[in-house]
């Protein structure tokens, strides 16, 4: 079958069939040239998801009058600077926030805009902010509501407003779009819970025979919760897929029905003036028997069709995906056609565990294998987020240098929870699965790179290494290519809260040990340089600071170099004739180089932009206990 030319056919019944008469005469145009570019990609993505659904017309009619109703819609005033390339450049900084931690209320967050731009951040990810369940709402992640802004944050004019003002400020606005699954509340799951079977079909609801089925091949994400994937729903007599909480129902996208009523949601996050849509688990998205149910080559024509949605509707905004998943299924889901952008869990991890052993040969092999993305994408690195950290190396990579990544990923979890004596961190165990033993980790940045367990005991030699590793690990996000992305609080160094445990509705999800409400105290402690917050602040600062003001930090040529010690990391980038050598110690002594670094620098001297000195490379023979250094030629 010739895609190409059904694509037309399809395309053109479906022109004749619309209403287009709100439509004003320059509006119509733009909307018509807009979908003749636009179809053949989402049809060629589409067929083979649907292309066998009798129905499959009707909701290509439903979506293409929805982005027809869409594009006469007024949204928030858009950023000035419209280079689509954006995410290349070295003026990107991000910080993700929870509106009520970082302030009250989305009116109120309008009034840290200042905060933003002092520190120097101009890509801003809010949390989930929609209607969600009271109580446990899994942090926002069960949306009960994708048109409504949650009471308790204000309402949806408020977030327009915001959008607005950090649009104005060259601020980017992200947000989640939670679309593997809807809260339990929401109104297709009540219409479902009450015997719609239209509404059924939204969902994945079975026998237990039939989930038992899936449960066989299914990896279950959250195990302390309940067992398995499936919550039993004693009203209907029928198990309902929830990869994640009981209350987080899974939407069915094999009902062609779903992706229609989900685009059209997506739509109206649009609406309110985003930038990004950060593309929540998206590796669980497409379900197939007797699979992984994760990371399906159709999970990918879906996330595809979701794209060649938005370049119909809202070309400017780009896709973040959120795929915590083994790393050659990370990269699969970067791309021009499927997400720009997408955190990147593999550094994220191995810096990790490099500061636990000291040692780099693991964070070299996985980058050498995984870093390189297209020219026309970013990563998102970043040291901490709002969500535990997962061991998600590629265990052949770890068995070709020796280590067995089953063992390893049990020696990290103890390492990083205070079962490993000598430990500096003070994290806590997420999750454990009964069965194999494992885990992952939460705790803030401060507080698992040791301070505050330096803090307590009030050593000034750990307190200094502790301090050295936040530097470390900062040194090395805030210089590799793509946008570094804090997370709420750890530019302030702030540590574990363990308030949530009084929580009912917290306390048995304990990533809300790094979702401390930020308080006055916490932001004035950050402004004295005599604490370890205070330290920690102005050197992340100064971070930003450097790096927006350097453009090599945009240079596209990236390069690892191998050093002569296993506790060396080091990398170049190049643009032109500039140069940038990043070179870290992750060991607590001096190691000493085998030669000067003007073989990769190639010049006599260099500057150090993390201290503007300018250094003789013969004169640098050491590299200081977990020092870093950013050298340009
Ligand atoms: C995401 O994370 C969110 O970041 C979490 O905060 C949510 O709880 C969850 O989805 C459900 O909405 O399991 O522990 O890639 O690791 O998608 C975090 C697989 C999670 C998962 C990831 C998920």
């Amino acid at each position: 079958m010739n895609i190409s030319f059904e694509a037309q056919k399809t395309l053109k019944r479906i022109t004749d069939e619309l209403d287009l008469s709100h439509l004003k005469p320059k509006q119509k145009s733009s909307f018509i040239n807009g979908i003749e570019q636009g179809f053949e990609p989402l049809f060629t993505q589409l067929f083979p998801l649907y292309g066998e659904r009798y129905d499959l017309h009707f909701h290509l009619r439903t979506l293409f009058q929805a982005f027809a109703d869409f594009s006469t819609k007024r949204r928030p005033a858009k950023i000035k600077e419209n280079d689509p390339n954006w995410f290349k450049s070295n003026k990107n900084v991000g910080i993700a926030v929870y509106v009520d931690q970082i302030a009250d209320d989305l009116q109120s967050l309008i009034d840290k805009v200042p905060y933003f731009k002092e520190l120097g951040v101009n890509y801003v990810h809010l949390m989930p902010l929609y209607l969600a369940p009271e109580g446990n709402s899994d942090g926002g992640y069960a949306i009960s509501d994708y048109r409504t802004v949650a009471p308790n944050l204000g309402t949806n004019k408020d977030l327009k407003e915001l959008a607005a003002a950090l649009h104005k400020n060259g601020i980017r606005m992200v947000l989640d779009f939670v679309f593997n699954h809807t809260s339990d509340e929401h109104k297709w799951a009540v219409e479902a819970q009450n015997g719609d079977q239209t509404y059924q079909d939204y969902y994945y609801l079975m026998n237990g025979h039939e989930a038992n089925e899936y449960n066989q091949t299914v990896r279950e994400i959250f195990p302390q919760i309940r067992r398995g994937s499936f919550t039993y729903l004693p009203k209907l007599d029928q198990h309902v897929w929830t990869t994640f909480n009981s209350f987080q129902w899974d939407l069915n996208y094999k009902n062609p029905a779903v992706f229609v009523a989900v685009v059209e949601e997506m739509l109206h996050l649009i609406l309110n003036g985003c930038d990004v849509l950060r593309l929540d688990a998206l590796a669980f998205v497409w379900k197939e028997k007797w699979t992984v149910c994760e990371n399906l080559p159709k999970a990918h024509n879906l996330i595809k069709a979701f794209k060649a949605c938005l370049d119909i509707a809202a070309p400017e905004v780009v896709f973040k995906s959120e795929a915590i998943v083994h790393p050659d299924e990370v990269n699969k889901y970067i791309g021009s056609d499927e997400c720009t952008l997408s955190y990147n869990p593999l550094t994220m991890a191995l810096l990790w565990e490099s500061l636990a052993t000291r040692k780099t040969p693991l964070l070299y092999s996985s980058m050498e294998r995984s870093f390189s993305i297209p020219q026309d994408t970013a990563w998102i690195n970043y040291i901490r987020c709002h969500d535990d950290i997962g061991w998600l190396w590629d265990d052949e990579v770890s068995g070709r240098i020796g280590v067995d990544g089953f063992d390893h990923r049990l020696f990290l979890n103890q390492f990083y929870t205070g079962k490993f004596e000598g430990s500096f961190a003070a994290g806590v165990p997420f999750q454990e699965n009964p069965t194999t033993g494992d885990c992952r980790v939460c705790g803030t940045l401060a507080s698992l790179a040791g301070v505050e367990s330096a803090v307590e005991s009030g050593n000034d030699l750990l307190l200094d290494h502790a301090l050295q590793r936040v530097k470390l690990l900062n040194g090395i996000n805030f210089s590799l290519p793509g946008i570094p992305l804090l997370y709420q609080g750890d530019d302030l160094g702030v540590l574990n809260d363990s308030s949530y445990l009084q929580d009912p509705n917290k306390k048995d999800d304990s990533r809300w040990v790094q979702r401390k409400k930020l308080t006055a105290s916490d932001f004035s402690a950050a402004e004295d340089e005599t604490t370890p917050q205070g330290k920690i602040a102005k050197l992340i600062r100064g971070m930003i600071q450097v790096r927006q003001e350097n453009l090599i930090f945009a240079a596209e040529d990236f390069e690892l170099i191998h050093l002569n010690s296993e506790h060396l990391f080091g990398f170049i980038r190049k643009s032109g004739d500039q140069r940038l050598l990043t070179i870290a110690n992750f060991s607590e002594h001096p190691i000493f180089l085998d030669g000067p670094l003007s073989r990769y620098l190639h010049c006599e001297q260099a500057k150090d932009l993390l201290t503007n000195q300018v250094i003789h490379l013969n004169d640098l023979t050491v590299i200081e206990p977990l020092n870093v250094h950013w050298l340009v030629s």
